[in-house]
């Protein structure tokens, strides 16, 4: 069986086993509302927020698995081409282990949050090659068997040519030696991280490509390829920034379903739900009941597939999220906690929906 799986399985056959006996009392948080389906239940997580109680606490209390939000990005960890600074995700690490919670990194590979002296140092293909390979090693590497999946590359494939490769300095731009040579820098790199923690899950992490599609197509089609080859990928991540309030769940499962038949693993990586907000970011009690529909849906089909393995949410409280910047605040509430870490509609959505498996 392939491991992956595995968690899930064992936690639906206890499942079935424990219906028989007694009546439990309903769940009182996410973590343990999937406790018997064995779903991961993620989170988003800043370094600066753990000393701020209510944040710790929440997270602590409903979560079984955190990922850095940007603390294992190149533009944090490497500030100059010699050195590796670990503080701020080793503090996330720490946290997440003494709370008995999994750990996802991100990211290995990406055209963005890089360091100035790695996009304006105007290295060579070879250079580049030498500066990834030594990055992907050394950063798996510190936290073999404490991380236990990795985005190895995220955003890949560009946003406007639609099942092509994005032009970025690890592919094209000079690229590490494999410009034009399609998905064989992805490649290369998912090897670099196997060798470095061969227990480790490695995923290819994607924005956009949650329906069926050209740009699922693709990606699609680079999983099914490297696994004929033995490439070392175990997964995909399906980010699930939802904006428009009427998405295709149907066909979002319909690609759930075709990439867990190739075998590997499907972990929503990203979700959240943005809505039209005031000038206080106060969103309309329709739209809030909407969004919970959608968090409801979104969890159940993931549920619904055993390869669909976790859940996780870019952040947890409307308090501390992307949205609001990247929207200049036309948009934001899009978290199943509100500013004041109080569970919004969306909370007891998700809650209900792990709970019901
Ligand atoms: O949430 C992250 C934010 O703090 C950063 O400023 C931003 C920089 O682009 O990246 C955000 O996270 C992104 C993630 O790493 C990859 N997928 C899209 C996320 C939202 O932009």
């Amino acid at each position: 069986m392939h491991r992956a799986f595995k968690g899930r399985i064992l936690a639906l056959g206890l499942t079935v086993f424990g219906l028989g006996f007694g009546t439990a009392s309903p769940p009182e948080s996410l973590r343990e509302a999937a406790q018997p389906s064995g779903m991961l239940i993620g989170t988003a997580v800043r370094a600066a927020q753990l000393a701020e109680t209510a944040y710790a606490a929440t997270l602590a209390r409903e979560f079984n698995m955190l990922e850095p939000e940007d603390a294992m990005k190149w533009e944090v960890l490497r500030p100059d081409p010699q050195s590796f600074d670990f503080s701020q995700a080793d503090r996330l690490v720490d946290f997440a282990a003494r709370h008995d919670m999994k750990v996802r990194g991100h990211t290995l590979v990406w055209h963005q949050q890089n360091p100035p002296w790695l996009t304006q140092g105007r290295f060579t293909p070879d250079q580049l090659a030498k500066l990834l390979e030594t990055h992907i090693k050394t950063v798996v590497g510190h936290y073999r068997g404490k991380v236990f999946a990795w985005d190895v590359a995220n955003e890949a494939f560009d946003e406007q040519a639609l099942g092509k490769l994005r032009d970025t300095i690890w592919y094209d731009q000079p690229g590490i030696g494999l410009s034009g040579d399609g998905t064989a820098y992805l490649e290369r790199c998912f090897r670099w991280a196997h060798e470095a923690d061969p227990q480790a899950l490695f995923f290819y992490n994607e924005a956009e490509a949650e329906t069926l599609g050209p740009k699922s197509d693709a990606i699609y089609a680079m999983v099914q390829e490297f696994g004929k080859r033995g490439v070392p990928i175990d997964g995909v991540g399906f980010q699930m920034h939802i904006g428009n309030l009427h998405p295709d769940v149907a066909s979002i499962s319909a690609n759930i379903r075709r990439f867990t038949a190739l075998g590997v693993q499907v972990q929503i990586t990203e979700m959240d739900v943005s809505l039209p907000v005031d000038a206080h970011g106060n969103a309309s009690a329709e739209d809030l009941q909407r969004q919970a529909d959608i968090y409801r849906q979104i969890a159940a089909a993931c549920l619904a597939h055993p390869g669909c393995t976790a859940i996780q949410t870019w952040g947890f409280t409307d308090k501390y999220s992307w949205i609001g910047s990247h929207s200049k605040k036309a948009r934001g509430a899009a978290l199943p906690f509100d500013r004041n870490y109080l569970p919004k509609p969306a909370y007891r959505a998700l809650r209900g929906a792990l709970a019901a498996r």
